[in-house]
């Protein structure tokens, strides 16, 4: 394991030194997840949220070959703009290194530069994972592995609604993977607070969160863990609503032949159409949410 292609920014690099809460952040969210300029927006307010709570975002991409942990506001805007940016996972960031390309990564790429800079907390807004229908097309995120092999504690709204929410916890739980609702009993949907799936463990608070992490470090149990943080009620959106522009957004994908890398972009970008941008301000407020428990957990940390 090598830091030579990692830039780590100086705010984020004094943080770690002197042991002061770091929280990662994606950037597919911000390449692929939401169109611009919403995405750039969204982007500097979740970093804002962060400081406000008292610790430095590392929003993680990678820019002409360099893996970036922590943007600068000029960096940050250039990946929102960016029209040619790579979608980077496990299998491809090492490539868009080697290559001297730009690309946002995804859940999975996140946390392995985050374990590399040596930062344990990420918010995100919904992890991937069992795609509906994978059991043709064989769809599960890499997310869901990279959750079962590297240490660092990903905070999300649960499982995106245009997944198969009961596979995905079901792969979670083979993999050694707990996930931890965060002040309820209910296994959140992303857009909605609830959905049919009783949460395999529920926390409280972000200290025992944070308590729950280390004795897991302690017992020598690697791999990471995910925090199911319910969108605040007043930008949720029902289940019901949801399920409908789901299933039409699943249909056209299946019916395009989408495949592959294209399927979550493109699930999310039909939505966002289909809810008349109503979904889109439900996944800003929710990463937001998301933003302020990792920070706190991070502080408890
Ligand atoms: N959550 C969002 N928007 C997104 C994603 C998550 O609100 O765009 C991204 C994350 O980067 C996640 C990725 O890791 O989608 C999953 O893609 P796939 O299903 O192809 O593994
Ligand atoms: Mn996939």
């Amino acid at each position: 394991m090598s830091t030579r292609h990692l830039d780590i920014s100086p705010d984020v690099r004094a943080a770690l030194a002197s042991g002061r809460p770091v929280v990662a952040l994606e950037s597919t969210i911000i390449t692929h997840g939401m169109p611009y300029p919403h995405n750039s927006t969204m982007a500097a307010r979740v970093e804002a949220i962060i400081r406000d709570e008292g610790a430095v975002p590392a929003t993680i991409a990678v820019i002409d070959g360099r893996v970036k942990v922590g943007l600068s506001d000029g960096e940050r805007e250039t990946l929102a703009q960016a029209k040619d940016a790579m979608k980077l996972s496990r299998a491809d960031i090492a490539f868009a290194v080697a290559q001297g390309r730009t690309g946002g990564t995804t859940v999975a790429a996140t946390m392995i530069a985050a374990h590399l800079a040596g930062i344990r907390v990420f918010a995100t807004g919904g992890i991937g994972g069992v795609h509906k229908g994978a059991e043709r097309s064989f769809d599960i995120s890499a997310d869901l592995d990279e959750l079962a092999r590297t240490p660092v504690l990903v905070v999300s709204a649960g499982a995106k609604a245009i997944l198969d929410i009961e596979k995905t916890l079901e792969v979670l739980e083979t993999r050694g993977v707990p996930v931890v609702a965060f002040g309820t009993d209910i296994m959140p949907a992303f857009w909605s607070r609830s959905s049919p799936y009783p949460a395999p463990l529920r926390l409280d608070s972000a200290a025992d969160i944070a308590r729950f992490f280390s004795a897991r470090a302690e017992l020598g149990i690697s791999g990471g863990m995910l925090v199911a943080n319910p969108v605040p009620e007043e930008a949720e959106i029902a289940a019901e609503t949801m399920a409908v522009h789901i299933a039409a957004a699943q249909a056209q994908v299946d019916k395009n032949g989408v495949t592959g890398k294209a399927v979550t972009p493109t699930l999310l970008a039909r939505i966002l159409e289909l809810t008349g941008g109503a979904s889109l301000r439900t996944n800003i407020a929710l990463v937001e949410n998301n933003a302020r428990l990792a920070a706190r957990i991070a502080g408890a940390l």
